[in-house]
């Protein structure tokens, strides 16, 4: 019965997906007891996209009287959850763009996020540093959170969260992962007393100052001002120990920062960066890496990456362990080093000593036309999905070898012309 209700609930909402009201189709070798078959082709002769949605939200609500879902919040709360079609196109939104280190960096850090989170050291100074004291993790880093998710909470979505939750629950793309999520929000209204109505967040389910997903929420918030309830909407307090608090426990090493931009010589060896080859302090001195001030960066007992996100035209960083771990917050370098960056400008630290590059705006079908060439000339970079990732860097810094040009793996104009300029071996 269970296996129906949800193969009808994953074609539900295709349908309600594509807009076209077609009846259940269950694969009748699925269906194996004479009750069930009835079910499904019953749903087949009379579901509308609105009936298959509420099977759906009957199905959940199965699952969230067995997760331990109050009554009252399985049958109103989740009862009433609306399916809304625009939380489908976000979710199929594709860029059209390949999007550049300098245009994401240049949009968030930025002066008003900078002078915005030292104001809010200042507000927050003393409860900070016991969030320090208790978590390890320092003020700048929490604000840098904060900022980058929310602008300081200025911005924490509008879209309500158990509707959005629903939807994307009954869609197929991602049902699995979302019909979770959904029933950690649900079982949260019940443990923290929260109003749904006031749940509110962005398109998929990430809520509050801090943009918790609920099953952080549920495992790591912790409630900072004592007042009996962990609200991450309404407590900045709340929100700022529940950063501390998931940071510690995704493993933040106390003491170390996030990493630091760093100085290369001319002759350098770009064939060492990459994010997966972290080498020892000792290793980046013998290559000649400095501090920007041209200092040496010290030999403590640490492993760094050494990232050059814009190419050798721009600026080079050192990560260290506790990038890795921001990066388990939202998995992009270009957010890893933005947070970084943020919390130690926060913190007073200068401006990096390097220019942005203007880079070019690659479309992302032209960046498969650049990993095809690539795959075509015998740099494996995979298959052609329009995304800069780490093959496609190896594959690049394979041809700028091959060239003689400086190997670090991104596609300046310059790379990108000469690239699609080479001729294709004739057995190809
Ligand atoms: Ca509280």
């Amino acid at each position: 019965m269970q296996t129906v209700l949800k193969k009808l609930s994953a074609i539900v909402c295709c349908s309600l997906l594509s807009g076209i009201s077609v009846a259940a189709q269950p694969d009748a070798s699925d269906v194996n007891a004479s009750g069930e078959q009835e079910i499904a082709s019953k749903a087949q002769v009379v579901a509308s996209p609105q009936a298959m949605f509420a099977q759906c939200v009957v199905d959940l609500q199965g699952q969230a009287k067995t997760a331990g879902v109050s009554k009252r919040v399985t049958e109103e709360v989740l009862g009433g959850a609306r399916y809304k079609e625009k939380i489908i196109s976000l979710d199929r939104n594709q860029p059209e763009f390949v999007q550049t280190f300098t245009d994401y960096f240049e949009k968030r850090v930025n002066t008003w996020r900078i002078e915005k989170g030292q104001q809010m050291m200042a507000k927050h100074r003393a409860f900070l540093g016991e969030l320090n004291k208790e978590y390890g993790v320092p003020a700048q880093y929490l604000l840098a959170f904060w900022g980058l998710e929310t602008n300081f909470g200025s911005y924490k979505g509008k879209s309500p969260v158990i509707d959005s939750l629903v939807t994307l629950a009954c869609d197929n793309r991602r049902s699995r992962y979302f019909s979770s999520e959904l029933m950690q929000a649900l079982l949260l209204i019940d443990r923290e007393k929260l109003d749904d109505k006031k749940m509110v967040g962005s398109w998929a389910g990430a809520m509050g100052h801090t943009q918790f997903m609920p099953s952080a929420y549920m495992k790591y918030a912790v409630d900072g001002d004592k007042d009996g309830q962990i609200n991450l909407w309404d407590s900045e307090q709340d929100a700022l120990a529940s950063a501390a608090n998931f940071l510690k426990n995704l493993g933040w090493q106390s003491g170390y920062k996030w990493g630091r931009e760093v100085s290369l010589p001319d002759s350098f060896d770009y064939t060492l960066a990459g994010k997966n080859e972290p080498k020892a302090l000792s290793v980046w001195n013998c290559a000649g890496v400095t501090r920007t001030d041209g200092h040496a960066i010290g030999n403590a007992d640490i492993k760094g990456a050494l990232l050059v996100p814009a190419g050798h035209a721009g600026p080079s960083f050192l990560a260290y362990k506790n990038f890795n771990v921001i990066l388990r917050w939202n998995n992009s370098e270009y957010y890893g080093i933005a947070v970084g960056h943020l919390a130690d400008r926060i913190a007073g630290l200068s401006t990096l000593s390097k220019t942005l590059p203007e880079l070019p705006d690659y479309t992302v079908d032209e960046m498969r036309q650049l990993q095809d060439k690539l795959n075509g000339l015998g740099f494996d970079v995979g298959k052609a999905d329009g995304i800069l990732g780490p093959g496609t860097r190896s594959g690049i810094r394979q041809f700028q070898l091959s060239k003689d040009m400086i190997a670090d793996g991104y596609p300046a104009r310059d790379v990108f012309d000469a690239l699609m300029e080479q001729p294709l071996p004739s057995n190809s």
